[in-house]
């Protein structure tokens, strides 16, 4: 879609509320001629003389047929979402009554939105920049307390002035440095160099810590993937069970019970848990417990924590090492977990193998599952959450943040050998990857790419 010369005169129209049956259902409308198309339609006071942000009962009617008996929210631009004129109409919530709305208002010379169009103009008309309409679809999509707190946090604009903060510092090295370029006969210096080389540095340990924070972010946005594995009968799906606190998963003393993959969310402080109980692992007895362990394998090496659940009156310190060493991988947390501990006596437990890493529980008469679930939240929130960090939960920017990184990294390599022009362009490349983050820099390619994923009506 070519967004840059986009008609922005023209007026849209979609429903801003879920497609089906509600109790009321709201349609928005934006553009030069929002009032003046919905006042046609509408039976009541002249909504083209009414003030900003009032709201107007009346009746929309076709051709004298009443159609619905609804509330009219006016909004004058500038002061809007899109900083156009936007009616937004609440109607009753019915897809015919919505439907037939919808099309008069397109007969009357509206156009039907495209995907997050809305979101789109507000961004073009200076509302909201890049990042800041990409946490609208974040916030709608948002499914817990910390995924919501993180989509607002960046569409209040926190991320935003952080990166503009240091794109400012950077453009004002750019600026003397192409200065120099003008005098280039001249060998004068009016970037420092030191001052330079520090800036660079401090700038590049905040787009460091941005970077690390992306595992979190994306952790508190997608959830994070939690593998239950060991060996069969070592209580994996009780203590699924007992984590959920509700009985998902079949329970018994046979070995082999479970054998495909079952997967449920479970929320620790706002941290959406994606508990997957699996078959226990072992030389399969049958073809279809054989199918269930390779399931098994394929999600221990998709996930990157493991709770490693053993028997603690059955298992060898033996058998316990060989397993800890074949889940081991770069970048995998394990929890190891005792289980069945109520069947030990106090010097058994003493003697557990191993050390404060295993967490001692008893899945089936629920002990020590709250440490085992704080456990699981502090592997993957290591500080504490405020609520007003700033973390990257969006790929596009992490990837944005890393080639700025990297450019940043040669104009540190180059401060002192090469020429102010290649340090020059070093430092633009900074800004370009910067600028893209927040929508400074923009291509219709990348516009497209973000708002053809949000909904109609957004
Ligand atoms: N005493 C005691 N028994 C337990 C405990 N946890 C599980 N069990 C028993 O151990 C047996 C196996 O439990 P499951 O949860 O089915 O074990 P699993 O690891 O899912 O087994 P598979 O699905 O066959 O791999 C059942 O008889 C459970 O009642 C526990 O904490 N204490
Ligand atoms: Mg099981």
């Amino acid at each position: 879609m070519d967004y840059m010369t986009n008609h922005h005169e023209e007026t849209i129209v979609a429903l801003a509320t879920p497609n089906g049956i509600g109790a009321i259902g709201v349609i928005r409308l934006s553009g030069t001629d929002a009032i003046r198309i919905a006042n046609s339609v509408f039976k009541g006071k002249d909504l083209t003389q009414q003030p900003s942000h009032t709201i107007h009962f009346g009746h929309i009617v076709d051709n004298q047929v009443v159609l619905d008996e609804v509330l009219v929210s006016l909004f004058v631009a500038p002061r809007s979402y899109t900083r156009e004129n936007v009616v937004e109409i609440s109607c009753h919530g019915s897809v015919f009554i919505l439907e037939s709305i919808i099309k008069l208002l397109v007969k009357r010379g509206a156009r039907s939105a495209n995907p997050g169009e809305f979101t789109l103009r507000a961004f073009l008309n200076g509302q909201l920049d890049l990042s800041q309409a990409e946490a609208v679809a974040d916030l709608i999509a948002a499914n817990s307390k910390a995924s919501q707190q993180v989509a607002l946090q960046q569409l209040r604009g926190g991320f935003s002035n952080q990166l503009q903060t240091l794109r400012n510092e950077l453009i004002k090295f750019a600026s003397l440095v192409e200065l120099e370029l003008d005098f280039s006969e001249e060998d004068v210096e009016f970037a420092n160099r030191d001052q330079l080389k520090q800036l660079v540095l401090d700038t590049n340990r905040v787009i460091g810590s941005l970077i690390r924070s992306f595992e979190l972010g994306n952790a508190i946005k997608h959830g994070v993937n939690t593998v239950i594995a060991g060996r069969p009968n070592a209580g994996k799906s009780t203590l699924l069970n007992a984590l959920l606190n509700e009985e998902r998963a079949i329970v018994s003393h046979i070995p082999g019970t479970t054998r495909d993959t079952i997967e449920e969310v479970l929320n620790i402080k706002g941290i959406n848990f994606r508990l997957i109980d699996t078959a226990g692992i072992r030389e399969a007895t049958d073809t279809i417990e054989q199918i269930g362990v390779q399931r098994t394998m394929e999600k221990i090496a998709q996930t990157a924590l493991i709770i490693y659940v053993f028997d603690a009156v059955q298992i060898s310190v033996n058998e316990l090492n060989d397993d800890l060493r074949s889940l081991e991988r770069p970048g995998v947390t394990i929890l190891a977990v005792a289980n069945k501990i109520d069947l030990l006596n106090e010097a058994q437990l003493l003697s557990l193998p191993g050390s404060e890493n295993i967490t001692p529980i008893s899945a089936k008469n629920k002990q020590h599952i709250d440490e085992l679930k704080a456990r699981i939240y502090s592997s993957a929130v290591k500080d504490q959450l405020t609520g007003d960090e700033t973390l990257v939960t969006n790929i596009r920017h992490l990837e944005a943040l890393q080639k700025t990184e990297d450019a940043l990294a040669r104009v540190l390599n180059g401060i002192d050998h090469v020429t102010s022009d290649f340090l020059a362009i070093d430092i633009k490349q900074a800004l370009h990857y910067l600028g893209e983050i927040t929508g400074t820099v923009t291509t219709d390619d990348l516009l497209d790419n973000i708002f053809s994923k949000f909904c109609i009506g957004k």
